[in-house]
């Protein structure tokens, strides 16, 4: 059998195999010469694939809905135990810290990194051993961002890094106790960087941050509490840095509910990402869309501009964008028109938005009572009239052709 390899390449192989295998040097031939280079290739190919591996993004979020963390938390450091019910998941140490490092999600390996963004809701429920309890999320090797409350109501927050008993961290007083209420805590480990942030949900003036300048090592993501018990309701593990919102539904965390939420969240429907179930049964679907629109923006369908109020002016934006009946699958989004979320704008988004009875009803309440639906169908089939005239001067016509709907509808 030929060889592949040149006689000078060749002779380095043998000397490489001989110190790999120095009982088996004097029969190397050209065949085990092949095979070597083989696997030297195999095993190229394998690295490449798993740096390729290790380079895709890491998201985990976990609602205990099962009673069970979704995934294996494969070392644990201290005596502590887990007791977990559905929907809560709750940690107890009473003397001491214990730590938790999560290696395996859904028997898959968690891959070690450097930098993790890493998220909990939870509840320091009692300070049982000494005088303080503590909780933290961070990574094994102990970069963290905890909070602790003591006995005399004293409550921190730190972020940083603890090597054994030593700890390297701001510790920043929080105005506000922790025990007994659920509270949101987060790591962001990037660069050379640790924050640490707590907040309530739905509260912007409750967020206290510290930051501290550490260089990062690869590890894995861990969660700790030392003296008390906790309980975790919902947890979010990331490679990449997970938005703070204080606001329910605003995915991309830029503190508004708009309608790139809204697109983000229609496009995660049907899959697995529940980041985006918002309504806690760790499945995206419509249901989500609509609890986003009527609870989450307390809106109507039809408000293309997302302002609380469905009237003219959405119409005309939606017309004006040029998504109607354009034949191009998939192009349309909330803003444009596709309120019904089937991502193209046509009539079954404004008989959506028009037997939602909104329409120039000014800003939606809680007790807001829809229209009654003869009312609703009359300026639908006005509206769609009016449609069917959209290349003579569309726009235009919509605005006086809504105002004058609503006039008659009201008479
Ligand atoms: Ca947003
Ligand atoms: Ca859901
Ligand atoms: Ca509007
Ligand atoms: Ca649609």
């Amino acid at each position: 059998m030929a060889t592949f390899v040149g006689e000078k390449a060749s002779t380095r192989i043998s000397k490489v195999w001989s110190i790999m295998n120095p009982d088996m040097h004097r029969t190397f031939s050209p065949d085990r010469q092949n095979s070597f280079v083989i696997c030297i290739i195999a095993g190229i190919v394998a690295t490449c694939f798993s740096l390729n591996a290790a380079a895709q993004e890491f998201f985990h979020h976990d609602r205990f809905l099962n009673g069970e963390l979704q995934g294996n938390w494969g070392r644990q450091l201290g005596n502590g135990n887990i007791d977990s019910t559905p929907g809560e998941f709750v940690l107890h140490d009473p003397n001491d810290v214990s730590a938790w490092w999560l290696t395996r999600i859904d028997g898959e390996r968690v891959d070690r990194r450097s930098e993790w963004s890493f998220r909990a809701r939870v509840t320091l429920d009692e300070i049982v051993g000494r005088d303080n309890v503590f909780f933290a999320v961070g990574t094994s090797l102990y970069h963290h961002a905890g909070i602790r409350e003591t006995i005399d109501g004293d409550n921190f927050l730190r972020a940083g890094i603890c090597n054994g008993d030593v700890c390297e961290t701001p510790n920043i007083e929080v105005p506000y106790s922790y025990l007994g209420e659920e509270v949101l805590v987060q790591y962001d480990g990037f660069g050379d960087e640790i924050i640490g942030t707590v907040w309530k949900d739905g509260n912007s003036d409750s967020q206290v941050q510290v930051e501290h300048f550490f260089p990062l090592s690869d590890t894995f993501p861990a969660i700790a509490l030392a003296n008390g018990s906790a309980t975790i309701h919902e947890l979010w593990i990331s490679s990449e840095p997970i938005p703070i919102s204080f606001l329910s539904g605003d995915f991309d965390g830029n503190g508004n509910l708009d309608a790139a939420d809204i697109d983000a969240l229609l496009g995660a429907a049907d899959g697995q990402d529940t980041r985006f179930d918002v309504t806690g049964d760790d499945v995206v679907d419509m249901t989500d869309h609509r609890t986003w629109v009527k609870d989450r923006k307390n809106t109507w369908y039809g408000d293309a501009n997302l302002d609380g109020e469905f009237n003219s002016s959405d119409l005309v934006a939606v017309f004006q964008a040029g998504h109607y009946e354009d034949g191009i699958a998939m192009n349309s989004g909330w803003a444009n028109g596709d309120w019904n979320g089937d991502g193209y704008f046509d009539s079954g988004d404004l008989v959506v938005a028009f037997q939602d009875g909104g329409f120039e009803l000014g800003q939606r309440t809680r007790r807001t009572v829809a229209v009654p639906e003869p009312m609703n169908s009359v300026r639908l089939v006005v509206i769609l009239g009016l449609v069917a005239l959209k290349r003579r001067r569309l726009t235009r016509t919509l605005d006086v052709g809504c105002q004058s709907c609503a006039r008659a509808c009201r008479a």
